[in-house]
């Protein structure tokens, strides 16, 4: 017979078994995230997975010019804010410092994983077991997607899907009551060329899934090609960036949100409330073409937005999102309105053989975006392809979670690649982008410029004027770095590229002033330091450990903002005035 712990007594799904917990003594929760070192060749993990987005997806090749941060595990501390139990959050632990964690006691162990962490995952329910017999184990994540999880790790419960109403009801709290967004920092320990640029770039998730669900994409699937807002309107949205601007001083946001643009209304309502208050943020944002059509150049640039993700994918195959829009052209326009655009492209989808891959990466280096990210096809479990792939015997099982990377060889069988192919097609695109357009911070800093002088074209209006000015203060901050970029030019055509770049800035914002000589001269010393250490030591870094406590008796005394402020002061002259506004 199976025991309250054993896989088959296990529920796995969007909707927990009602709560057994006592209504007077709340149980304790401890959510935590996967168990550092990343990024390095273990027994649970692969080098690959590497805890930054830019540095291992998308600017990898570029050496010193590649751009640094981390992001915490926001799902954890979006779970944590959103229940009434007393809750740890334990982001990026040790080992160690998981089981010292366990020994405070815990009712309740959430581990929240993606598939290339599943062994991890599976460790730590081990120990959760080991040290804490009588709580219960909640997986959750993307890797809680994985096909019979719950009999391949230790767990008493998989939440599937959206985590916060999962929560909630598990715990037999109000499923329907609002989601209170925490404060959040976007990115943290963010530098580029070395040069710390700590400046507070808001988070905002204003809700996870998206309806398109495009065949390959985790993201849609796991949250069954839905969407599950949690700023529902433009109205909540600018309260949100306003209670986080008063509390931080920050007016950059990130917008952790697949496709955001995608409810059209809700922008619209935001650009609004921002117009009627005379408030203006800036968004960095994740959209597909076809909603950015639907919005319009115009409404994109009063929305604020600087930085925006788009998914290109391929030429040739050609997702709806994409049909019938001219991307080269979108790109360009978005660039020349300021808007620095990451494309990201897939590789190896079915129709790609080696004689035809380079034509795709061509394709997007052609688009001359300020970013490329290049992924190959991952088949995660829930997406279409998984079982498409399945069925065409393509999965190899001998390839295990910890190489759904997407960033060495493939972890699938292509029919028309060897692995070690994948592995050398992926290098040579990353090379070959970087060769092309030279580095990431240098085509921003271009978008930006560029936008600079077409908004001073545009309608005088009072939202185009604050939008202008702070594309310039994004600007003249850029420009600071822009002699490391040129010192550190990894070619002639990279120089080249910086030079001309340097011309332009020069023609627009004059010499430098006095004191902008003497942070340039610093940007110096602290490149110099980071390509030192590069050369010693390597590009990998940990983030450390965050423990934040919810509603324990001592820190409900201090209230919510003391529980969820997480962001670090400036902590010199230097760091609060060099670049804030890269994320
Ligand atoms: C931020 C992010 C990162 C950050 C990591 C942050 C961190 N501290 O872990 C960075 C940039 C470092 C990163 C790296 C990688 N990532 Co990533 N990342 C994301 C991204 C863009 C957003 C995640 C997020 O915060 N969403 C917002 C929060 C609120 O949603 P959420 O995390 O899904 O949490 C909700 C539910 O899942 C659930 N939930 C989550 N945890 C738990 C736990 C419990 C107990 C419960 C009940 C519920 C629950 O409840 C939450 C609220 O609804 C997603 C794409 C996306 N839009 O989701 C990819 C994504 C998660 N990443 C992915 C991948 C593959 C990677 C990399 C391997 C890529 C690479 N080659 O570099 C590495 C691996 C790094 C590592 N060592 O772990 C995949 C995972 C696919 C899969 N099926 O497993 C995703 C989905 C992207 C994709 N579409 O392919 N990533
Ligand atoms: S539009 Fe983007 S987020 Fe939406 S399903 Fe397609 S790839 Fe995923």
């Amino acid at each position: 017979m199976a025991s309250a712990s054993s896989p088959s007594a296990t529920s796995k799904s969007r909707n927990p078994p009602a709560a057994r917990f006592s209504k007077d003594k709340p149980p304790r929760v401890l959510l935590a995230g996967v168990f550092k070192p990343y990024g390095i060749d273990d027994a649970f993990g692969r080098r690959e997975n590497v805890m930054e987005l830019f540095h291992n997806q998308v600017t990898r090749a570029q050496g010193i010019a590649s751009m640094r941060f981390q992001h915490r595990s926001f799902g954890l501390y979006f779970i944590a804010a959103n229940i009434d139990a007393p809750t740890t959050v334990l982001d990026f632990p040790t080992l160690e410092e998981f089981i010292r964690e366990l020994k405070r006691g815990y009712d309740v162990v959430g581990i929240s994983f993606i598939t290339p962490n599943f062994v991890k995952a599976r460790e730590m329910a081990r120990l959760v077991r080991l040290q804490l017999p009588s709580a219960r184990i909640v997986l959750g994540g993307h890797g809680a997607a994985i096909e019979g999880v719950e009999s391949l790790i230790e767990c008493d419960h998989v939440a599937k899907g959206e985590g916060i109403r999962w929560m909630r009801a598990f715990l037999g709290e109000d499923t329907d009551g609002p989601i209170h967004h925490p404060n959040l920092v976007s990115a943290e320990n963010k530098h580029i060329y070395g040069v710390p640029t700590p400046g507070r770039t808001g988070l905002l998730v204003t809700g996870v899934g998206c309806v398109n669900g495009c065949r390959f994409c985790a993201t849609s699937h796991n949250f069954g090609r839905d969407y599950t807002p949690f700023l529902k309107t433009g109205k909540e949205i600018f309260e949100a960036a306003c209670r986080m601007e008063d509390e931080y001083h920050c007016s950059d946001f990130f917008v952790m949100d697949e496709n955001f643009l995608k409810d059209g209304r809700r922008a619209r309502e935001l650009v609004e409330e921002m117009e009627r208050a005379n408030r203006f943020f800036q968004f960095a944002i994740f959209s597909s073409a076809e909603t950015i059509r639907a919005f319009g150049i115009d409404n994109i640039v009063r929305l604020g937005v600087f930085w925006l993700w788009m998914g290109v994918e391929s030429k040739k195959e050609i997702y709806e999102k994409n049909r019938d829009i001219d991307v080269a052209a979108m790109v360009a326009e978005l660039q020349d309105h300021g808007i620095a655009v990451l494309a990201s492209g897939i590789l190896f989808i079915e129709e790609h053989t080696p004689e035809n891959i380079e034509e795709d990466i061509d394709y997007l280096i052609s688009l001359s975006p300020s970013f490329i990210q290049f992924m190959q096809v991952i088949p995660f479990p829930v997406t279409p392809i998984y079982e498409d792939f399945k069925r065409k015997g393509w999965l190899d099982p001998s390839i295990p979670f910890e190489e759904f990377h997407g960033q060495k060889r493939l972890a699938w069988r292509h029919p028309n690649f060897t692995p070690e192919q994948t592995e050398t097609w992926l290098g040579k695109a990353f090379r070959k982008e970087f060769d092309v357009l030279g580095g990431g911070p240098m085509r921003m800093t271009r978008a930006h410029l560029n936008g600079v002088k077409r908004l001073k074209r545009m309608a005088r209006t009072p939202t185009v004027v604050a939008r202008e000015k702070v594309l310039l203060e994004r600007v003249r901050e850029l420009r600071l770095l822009v002699p490391v970029m040129a010192r550190y030019a990894h070619d002639a055509r990279e120089s080249e590229l910086i030079a001309s770049l340097k011309q332009d800035l020069d023609r627009e914002l004059g010499a430098y002033t006095m004191r902008e000589r003497v942070f340039v001269a610093a940007t110096f010393a602290f490149a110099a330091k980071y390509a030192l250490q590069l050369g010693w030591k390597g590009d990998r870094t940990q983030p450390p450990t965050h423990r934040t406590e919810y509603r324990t008796p001592a820190r409900r005394k201090r209230g919510w903002s003391a529980m969820l402020r997480h962001v670090p002061r400036p902590k010199t002259l230097l760091h609060a005035v060099l670049p804030k506004s890269t994320i």
